[in-house]
């Protein structure tokens, strides 16, 4: 490391992090926290490595300086975001893009000079009168060819303390790969706060990366999804890299299907926010590995997937004793757990949308004071929580963990799931012909209707590939490509299906209940190893009803009538059809996608003539039972 590095950070760091950090010998390390020392200019600088005591101090300091409260229950605490900062922020999040490397408009991108100028100068002085956190963390498990170091940067006791509940603690593997680590960084301030220790300056709001130094910046935001390093921001970087070394970053959940005679079988599953992820990754029976992000390498002609992280940022709304016991049972009992932008009762007590029970008529909120009626600045009802308030916690607390959370070599994939909002087209659960044709009908054509997990309208259908739009940093079309590629050189590659939650009737109402879906996969489970066949039908391979008449009957203990599969089931032709001409349009768009692989065009064109083919025979709306031969 240079001399200039170790005097600067000598003379800044307090206590005994200068001793912390010279056991790491690694000099591109020691200069990346000089620069943002000197730049951000904080008055103190703590060094996490990870002792008990040293994330004791970080679980304080949030409570001290009020970026946290505590509420009625041991170990749980409360943290609010300001009332304008309670999602992604797409608006404000670019990828850094050096001169003529064209990324297509589908993706949000930066002039790479002009933005590492302007966030230089929202980060000059930005720390003064604060404390600066510097930590290391293990995205995927330890000891593991899928394991990547990460240093974070940032001013908020409460992104540190959510890091450390979200990620596997990482000082070791540091000091462990001294000058050899290659690594991720990220650097967070929250900027100036406001009296109610939400951020001030939103319009200096920046999350800017950049590829070509595997550097995040995210300023004057503290919502989790911009702030905590090695969640969405970390996404960025990791598809990069695994881009050019031949393995994947997913926007999925890995669980455990515990099928006959107990065997486990893991699936993946890509949902977009808000759209049943934790709920099916928490699915009563089975078991949770991860809720959110995977990597996924090939390993012996098998595909195997870790989580990349150990705890979980879920959404609250909805969760309720009945729907999500395990998550009811870690939610409240004593434990550590941090809730954001949920109402706190005048008893330290908490509510939500959806929590059994009366919702309180007063307390506060993400809003400030809070009572039923209450109207935000634009006239628009506040709720008694935000939709996407979250909780954080460490998965070592839930009843259902996968004993094979940690496991350095992941699991075997089985099945991988696509899933999104979608009230009109797909079938609640089909299975694809093949790799192929379950990437480009699945995944590549993922659409789903606006939530509240990022700023803006809500209820709008946007296209998603693969539940990973918002988080790509290589073009859409090389990512499906990549994806493509993924399957070359499996033994047996893993069955990709769909999945529809939110099918609805011409009235409007839903078409099935929520917890239908533990149906859905026990059928996916035994298609995975060939113990139930299917209905081939032009979009794919669909159950046959007495298989999921049983289904029903062992899981759920209900009677599932014929009138309710014809209805779930009906090939509904039109949708389908006008979804294939939506897809097309937007890969044909090449300002947005410059570089779709044709193979997309011509299986999308064959679903479309199987479609038109069967509309002939049978009509617009089709029950399974005619494509049995
Ligand atoms: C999501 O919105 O997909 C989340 C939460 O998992 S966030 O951290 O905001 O990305
Ligand atoms: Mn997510």
């Amino acid at each position: 490391m240079s001399a200039k590095a170790t005097g600067v950070l000598n003379k800044r760091l307090s206590g005994d992090g200068y001793e912390k950090l010279l056991k790491i010998n690694n000099p591109e390390l020691f200069e990346f926290i000089e620069k943002y020392v000197e730049l951000c200019n904080p008055d103190k600088v703590f060094v996490c490595a990870d002792t008990p005591a040293d994330i004791n101090y970080i679980r304080e300091t949030a409570l001290k300086n009020g970026e946290e409260n505590k509420l009625a229950m041991k170990g749980h605490t409360i943290h609010f975001d300001n009332y304008y900062d309670q999602g992604r922020d797409k608006k404000n999040t670019g990828i850094l893009v050096p001169k003529g490397v064209n990324l297509g408009e589908a993706i949000e991108t930066r002039d790479r000079d002009a933005g590492l100028k302007d966030i230089n100068e929202v980060l000059k002085g930005i720390m003064r009168g604060k404390e600066l956190y510097i930590l290391f963390f293990c995205l995927g498990p330890t000891n593991s060819e899928f394991s990547l170091p990460a240093v974070q940067l940032t001013d908020s006791a409460y992104v540190a303390h959510s890091e450390s509940l979200l990620y596997r603690p990482g000082y070791a593997e540091f000091v462990r790969q001294g000058a050899k680590a290659r690594f991720f960084k990220f650097v967070h301030s929250q900027g100036e706060l406001d009296e109610r220790k939400t951020c001030k300056n939103l319009d200096k709001r920046r999350i800017f990366i950049d590829l070509e130094d595997n550097l995040v910046f995210s300023t004057n935001t503290q919502y989790g999804g911009n702030t905590i390093g090695l969640k969405k921001l970390a996404m960025r970087l990791a598809i990069n890299k695994g881009s050019k070394e031949g393995w994947l970053t997913e926007h999925m959940l890995v669980m455990g299907v515990h099928g006959p005679k107990k065997r486990v079988t893991y699936f993946l599953g890509a949902f977009p926010s808000l759209c049943g992820k934790t709920s099916t990754a928490m699915l009563e029976g089975e078991t949770i590995v991860g809720d959110d992000i995977a990597y996924l390498r090939k390993k012996d002609g098998e595909v195997r997937a870790v989580n990349v992280e150990k705890g979980m940022f879920g959404i609250i709304m909805g969760v309720n004793s009945k729907d999500d016991p395990s998550q009811w049972k870690a939610l409240n009992n004593p434990g550590e757990v941090i809730f954001s932008n949920v109402l706190v009762t005048p008893e330290k007590g908490l509510h939500w949308i959806g929590k059994d029970g009366e919702v309180p008529p007063k307390g506060h909120n993400h809003s400030g004071e809070w009572w039923t009626g209450k109207k935000d600045a634009e006239g628009k009802e506040i709720k008694c929580s935000h939709p996407n308030a979250r909780f954080t916690l460490s998965l070592d607390t839930l009843d259902n963990l996968d004993p094979k959370l940690n496991d350095p070599k992941g699991v075997a994939v089985g099945g991988i799931v696509y899933g999104g909002r979608d009230s009109d087209t797909y079938v609640p659960v089909e299975e694809s012909f093949d790799w192929q044709h379950g990437i480009i009908t699945r995944g590549a054509s993922l659409e789903s209707e606006t939530t509240a997990a990022t700023l803006g309208k809500e209820g709008v259908r946007t296209f998603n590939p693969m539940s990973n739009l918002d988080f790509l940093s290589v073009p859409v079309g090389k990512y499906i490509q990549s994806n493509l590629d993924f399957a070359k050189g499996l033994k047996k590659a893993p069955l990709i299906f769909s999945v529809n939650y939110f099918l609805k009737d011409k009235d409007g109402n839903f078409l099935n209940e929520k917890t239908d879906k533990r149906v859905w996969y026990k059928w996916m489970e035994l298609r995975s190893h060939n113990e139930v066949s299917a209905i081939k039908t032009p979009t794919g391979l669909v159950p046959k009803y007495d298989d999921l008449k049983r289904l029903f009957k062992e899981v759920l203990k209900k009677d599932y009538s014929r009138e309710a599969y014809d209805k779930q089931f009906t090939l509904r032709v039109p949708e389908n059809l006008a979804k294939i001409d939506r897809i097309n349009k937007i890969y044909e768009n090449k300002a947005q996608i410059p570089d779709t692989p044709e193979v997309l065009f011509r299986v999308l064109e064959e679903q479309k003539v199987r479609l038109n083919q069967a509309k002939e025979k049978f009509g617009d709306y089709i029950t399974p039972d005619k494509f049995l031969s």
